[in-house]
């Protein structure tokens, strides 16, 4: 019997949960024959919910499911947890400034990261609640009980959305597209990097020979789609966030094939492409599949890429100036 492996889902009684935790609970993350507990953390008033998914869970029978628990209370929520998936915050209300965004979810992330020193050693950290970047770089100084690392927060959306729609323009499947790099913030300043994509092995700048939609309506498409989600929806991406996420999951627990990449970002290590140490920054990832991975290096980058990459940058320095009293020096 292999050892249950504890994943706790913040926000569980959200949109996102809903669409996510059914396909934790199903095995098709971990495995088939991979024991899972779940700990669902959400606010007081969403603990009914709460408990109404964790009675569907329960009825789907799942042979992987070992326990289902609910929690008002992080320190509990995140006791012996191997993985932690941040996806409850505050949405962004009418009128609200991102900056006050960023304020009011930034003290949820600092007690968060505080009570992520009760998880296993060997835990690992998504930050999907918004803004993501900057909330895994206030949980991350918090819990300096855990390497670095293990914090990520998650740009899959944002390369999925790109690939499908390089996919569309290119009239190829979408497993046609590879190496789909987002580099920033999971923002309106993301810069999804056309130019080192494949299509069949081309580059896809070779392949959709037109260049002015790549680099403005391919551009700004992706960076706008969640406002366009919700534009059409009347609610924001649930089911497509939580695919992301379990993309996200796969990616960096399995080795990543050799020449391929993914996009997750993690704490720069000061040494790559001229991202300051420790800002979370969306970067090419490759897994070794052993619970390590690595920055992708001397991924060429034009002068329009360098110039997108300072934009998003440029960003997410503001954004740590916002909250840099949460952060522990
Ligand atoms: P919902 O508003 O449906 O659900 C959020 C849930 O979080 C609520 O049930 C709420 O009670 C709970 N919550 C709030 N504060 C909490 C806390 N301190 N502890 C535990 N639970 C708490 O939002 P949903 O659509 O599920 O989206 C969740 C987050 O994902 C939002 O911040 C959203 O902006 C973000 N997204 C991030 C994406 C990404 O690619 N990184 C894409 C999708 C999504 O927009």
């Amino acid at each position: 019997m292999k050892k249950t492996i504890k994943v706790a889902v913040t926000g569980a009684a959200g949109q996102i949960g809903y669409s996510l935790l059914f396909r934790i609970a199903s095995g098709e993350v971990f495995g088939a024959d991979q024991p899972v507990e779940i700990n669902l953390l959400e606010l007081p008033a969403a603990l009914k919910a709460a408990e109404g998914t964790a009675m569907e869970i329960n009825d789907c029978a799942f042979p992987t499911v070992t326990g289902i628990n609910i929690y008002d209370n992080e320190n509990q929520a995140f006791d012996g947890i191997h993985w932690a998936l941040l996806v409850g915050s505050k949405p962004r209300g009418p009128g609200m400034e991102r900056n006050d965004l960023i304020r009011d979810n930034g003290p949820i992330f600092v007690n968060q990261g505080k009570a992520l020193a009760k998880a296993d050693r060997d835990v690992r950290i998504c930050v999907v609640g918004n803004p993501c970047n900057t909330n895994a770089l206030i949980a991350q100084h918090n819990c300096r009980d855990v390497p670095a690392t293990r914090f990520s927060a998650m740009t899959m959306l944002d390369e999925n959305r790109a690939k499908a729609s390089l996919a569309a323009k290119a009239q190829v499947p979408v497993a046609a597209v590879k190496n789909m790099i987002v580099w920033g913030n999971h923002s309106s300043t993301m810069y999804p990097d056309f130019e080192n994509t494949l299509i069949n092995g081309e580059p896809a700048h070779k392949v959709i020979s037109d260049q002015t939609w790549l680099q403005g309506d391919f551009i700004k498409t992706v960076q706008n789609r969640g406002a366009a989600i919700i534009a059409a929806r009347g609610k924001s991406s649930a089911a497509s966030a939580a695919s992301a996420l379990i993309d996200h999951i796969k990616c960096f627990v399995n080795k990543t094939p050799q020449g391929s990449c993914f996009s997750a970002a993690v704490p720069s290590d000061g040494d790559a492409y001229g991202i300051p140490s420790g800002l979370i920054f969306s970067f090419p990832i490759r897994s070794h599949g052993d619970g390590t991975y690595e920055i992708i290096r001397n991924i060429p980058l034009s002068p329009f890429a360098k110039e997108k990459i300072q934009v998003t940058l440029k960003e997410l320095l503001g954004e740590r100036d916002v909250v840099k009293d949460l952060l522990l020096k």
